[in-house]
């Protein structure tokens, strides 16, 4: 097993990934992201219809990878498995992940991710209180309003496999505030 500090991020995770808070990942809850992200950006039907698919295919290779839908249990097997059985692929799959993730973010596509892209970014995913959104963008120390996508990738990746808790941990810290 990956040490129980990791697994207590996996589990904040799943809180984060399970949108409509029912308990279980399945397709509504890309469902509710698509609407909000529809809702929150002023888009042409095109570019809604080209993040969506980005969408769909992020929850299928990175998170239901061939299943349905998923409880907390069963995210955390499959995690846990691929963890185990070879560490540095898991590590670039979620490197991978959030790099996916942050392009669909980068609005303006500059690999850099302003307040604004980033409170939007959060709140496609129901994190609505703006202003704990604007402390988890403080925490990376942006240097003129901008974060480079790089550096919240890294921070994602710390996140989801790093065992260390030892090492300060941005995004645990921001779940722990209450984003
Ligand atoms: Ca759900």
């Amino acid at each position: 097993m990956a040490n129980e500090y990791l697994i207590s991020k996996w589990k904040m995770w799943f809180t984060w990934l399970d949108i409509n808070k029912d308990g279980i990942l399945d397709a509504q809850d890309i469902e509710s992201e698509r609407q909000r992200f529809v809702e929150l950006n002023e888009f042409s039907t095109e570019q809604i219809n080209a993040a969506m698919e980005v969408f769909a295919k992020w929850w299928e290779e990175f998170i239901f990878c061939g299943k349905s839908e998923l409880s907390e249990e069963a995210l955390i097997k499959s995690f846990n498995d691929a963890f185990k059985a070879n560490k540095k692929r898991f590590i670039e799959k979620m490197r991978r992940s959030f790099q996916v993730a942050y392009n669909v973010v980068d609005i303006h596509s500059n690999q850099c991710i302003s307040e604004d892209e980033f409170i939007v970014g959060l709140r496609t995913s129901g994190h609505e209180n703006i202003e704990l959104n604007r402390r988890f963008f403080q925490m990376y120390n942006p240097v003129d309003g901008h974060i480079p996508v790089k550096e919240l990738v890294e921070s994602w990746v710390q996140f989801t496999t790093c065992e260390d808790k030892e090492k300060h941990d941005i995004v645990k810290t921001a779940f722990e505030l209450g984003v």
